[in-house]
Parts: structure tokens; sequence; C-alpha cells
């Protein structure tokens, strides 16, 4: 029998890191850049990496502890009032715990959902350059550099269109959420997603906190949980979603092991010695530190993923399947934000791909206490200040007081 590769069905289009690399030019004095970089890699790897033995222990045992999670609701919520409507029985709850996520099911109609996308469309063309939750500095950066775009600048976009906070508070929403993260629930970021033909697709990536490019978690329980419930994801297919147009990608399970996830954050904290673990050659070293200097967002997360897999080793990914997820219009998909996803580019010659999601946590988890979020620019990070009110509650009521949560 062949051996199983799901890493190969995994990297189904995208190209090679070095393919990724060539695919940009850098300047001369960028050139030498990375050449002055790669010597200190070097001298890094020869002179000081045998010295930080316990440093490289230290991390393999934190990944060590991070291989056999375990993820379990609570079931004491369907026990004490048997809901029906559309909260989970227990059949699905032990679905979810298993696989991390809940096959889609239908939320609108497909004329609904037609409706809603072209309302969508029309504020984007209208009136998106209006209200800035990023702030001007950054909108100005992503103008310049041809990157102003829906999906990063609309981080915030339920605060001030209300039919998305009416989608995310339907009962076939909101009562699934709250049979997994409990009776309070809000969304603190609401995204819209236009993958239109040509688009490149998501690199697989998890994320338990939401800590990204910043320096600190943006998620902070003040209780006691699991992280693959730190955050789910409900994500609205507000167009069909295919292999062709860009579909989004699971791998069913994959909550319960977080090393990639901690491999994520940990490169962003220790550059250069995370760099010097990296097999050797100089083709490769030059390839990853031109990404890692001049790549854009989507290259340098094509950079992580490979980099994580170099250290994980290739076969790390055999005991999981790729699970395609091809949706219809109005139908939405709830998954754990520590599940491994991923989405393909679009090949499609003029089918574009809409869809919106909200990132919903329980009200006792505190959303960016400092008040301040990092984006990641064509020019580098840039700090910017959360809107006065990033959340909504989609489920329940507020007890904590800990975020700020707009009124209707
Ligand atoms: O829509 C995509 O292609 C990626 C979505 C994603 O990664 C997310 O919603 O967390
Ligand atoms: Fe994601």
């Amino acid at each position: 029998m062949a051996k199983k590769s799901t890493l190969k069905e995994m990297l189904k289009g995208f190209g090679s890191l070095k393919e990724v690399a060539d695919g940009f030019q850098i300047t001369g004095s960028q050139y030498l850049r990375v050449w002055v970089m790669m010597g200190l890699v070097v001298l890094y790897k020869v002179f000081i990496l045998p010295w930080q033995k316990d440093k490289k222990k230290q991390l393999f045992d934190d990944l060590g502890s991070l291989k056999n999670m375990t993820l379990t609701v609570p079931r004491d919520m369907q026990e004490k009032s048997k809901r029906d409507g559309c909260f989970l029985n227990n059949k699905e709850l032990d679905f979810f715990e298993k696989n991390g996520y809940l096959p889609p099911f239908r939320v609108l109609s497909e004329s609904e959902a037609k409706q809603l996308k072209n309302e969508l469309q029309e504020e984007f063309s209208c009136d998106f350059h209006g209200e800035i939750y990023l702030s001007e500095k950054i909108k100005n950066i992503a103008k310049r550099h041809g990157q102003w775009v829906i999906e990063g600048a609309g981080l915030y976009q339920a605060l001030r269109i209300k039919s998305l906070r009416e989608l995310f508070r339907r009962p076939q929403i909101s009562e699934r959420l709250a049979s997994i993260l409990g009776d309070e629930v809000m969304c603190w970021r609401s995204q819209m997603f236009h993958k239109s033909p040509g688009s490149e697709g998501t690199i697989w990536h998890q994320n338990a906190t939401f800590r990204e490019s910043g320096k600190y978690a943006k998620l902070q329980p003040t209780q006691k949980m699991d992280p693959a419930v730190i955050q789910l994801n409900a994500w609205v297919a507000l167009t069909d979603c295919t292999e062709e147009n860009g579909c989004l990608r699971l791998l069913p399970g994959s909550m319960a092991d977080a090393r990639m996830d901690y491999l994520y954050s940990y490169s962003q904290d220790n550059k250069i010695f995370y760099l010097s673990l990296q097999p050797f050659s100089f083709t490769y070293l030059f390839t990853l530190l031109k990404i890692a200097l001049y790549g854009t967002i989507f290259v340098k997360s094509v950079l992580l993923f490979r980099t994580a897999v170099e250290l994980l080793g290739e076969d790390y990914f055999d005991k999981f399947d790729v699970v395609d997820i091809h949706m219809k219009a109005g139908e939405c998909l709830i998954f754990s934000s520590l599940n491994m996803h991923a989405s393909y580019p679009n090949t499609s010659k003029e089918d574009s791909r809409f869809s919106v999601v909200a990132r919903c946590t329980p009200n006792h988890v505190k959303v960016a206490p400092s008040g301040v979020d990092v984006y990641s620019t064509a020019e580098g990070l840039v700090e910017y200040k959360l809107p006065d009110v990033p959340n909504f509650q989609v489920f329940g009521e507020d007890a904590y007081g800990y975020n700020k949560i707009i009124e209707d």
C-alpha cells in the first residue's frame, strides 16, 4: 500500500517555498541585507546554538506537551434545560469534541444569501472607505500598496452593518454556539471574505488566542477552559463554495494537537534561534530570509507553515485526513480556531467566493485588554487602537462587564 501523505494533499494549490520566493523581486540593497542576515544566522548556528541545548530541549518539551490535548464540552447546559430548537444534542456534541467543527447547516435561504451579499458588496463599494476601524495610517499604507481590500480592512464589519449582527444572532448559529461556549456568547471580530478569481489560497493555520503578529494573546480567558473552545468561528457562505472557487479545508480532530499554533508564535519571539534550527543550506536560508524580510503577509504565512513542517516532520499530519468543505450559499460552518484550516486558491474564471465570518467567544474572555492591536502592513507592523466597542452580543446577556458591548 502506498505510504499516506496528508501533507501532499494539504499543499494542493500551493507552490514550493522556492517558487513563492521567486515570485517577487528585491532590490540590490535588499539583496545585500538578506546576505548580511544570512551571515548572522550562520554565526548564530555555529557559535551560539551549541550552547543553547537547554533552550532547544525546552522547546521540544513544550511541543511534546501540546500533542494530545483534550476537548470536553460541558454537558450540563444541555441536560439542565433539555433545550430543543437548534441547541446541540449529545450526538452532535460528540461529533464536535472529536472533530472540532460542526458540519455545514443552513442559516439563510439561497435568495437571502444573495441579497445579503449584494448589500455587503454595495456597502463595500460605497462606504467602505468611510468608517475606518484600523486607523487612517493603516488605510493609507494599504492604499499605497494596492492592498485596501475587503478582507483585511473589514475586521469589525458587524459593528456598522446591522444585518450582519442579525445574521449571527439567528438561532441556527447562536444556539449552536451557546451549546458549546455557554450561555453568554459575544462576537469580537467580524469579517467579509471576497475571494475573486485568481485569488491565492489561505495556507494552513490554527489559532487559539489570536495573538497573530502582536505581542500578546488577544483573547484572555478568565476561567479555565480548553484552548480549542476559546474561539469558535461561524463562517457563512454567501455564494456556493467549491474546490475551484476556494472552499475551506479542515483537518478534523487537529485541535487536539496545538504544536503548529505554538510554533507560529515561537518563531516570532525567537527569530534567529528558530531559523538556526532549520535544516541548513545556503539556498534554503536565502529563500527563508528573502520571504521573512520582504514577503507579503500571504507569502510570510506560507513560510511559517513550511518552516514549522520542517521542525515537526513531514509525516506529522498523517494521523489526520483532509476534508474539503463544500458549501451552498446560505450555509454556515462552525469550527474551532484551533482546528487546522486553509482554503484553496480561486482557480475559476469568473466565480467569486464570498463569505462572512463571526469570531465568537464567551463573555468571560477579555478581548485585547490593552485596547490596542497590531496590523501587518506592507510597511511593517503598525499599531492601531481597537474600536471603542468591538463586541456585540450573540447569545444571552453579558454578566461580566469585562468588555464593551454594542447596545443593539
Ligand atoms: O476564508 C478563507 O479563505 C480563510 C478563512 C479563515 O482562515 C478564517 O476565517 O479563520
Ligand atoms: Fe483562519
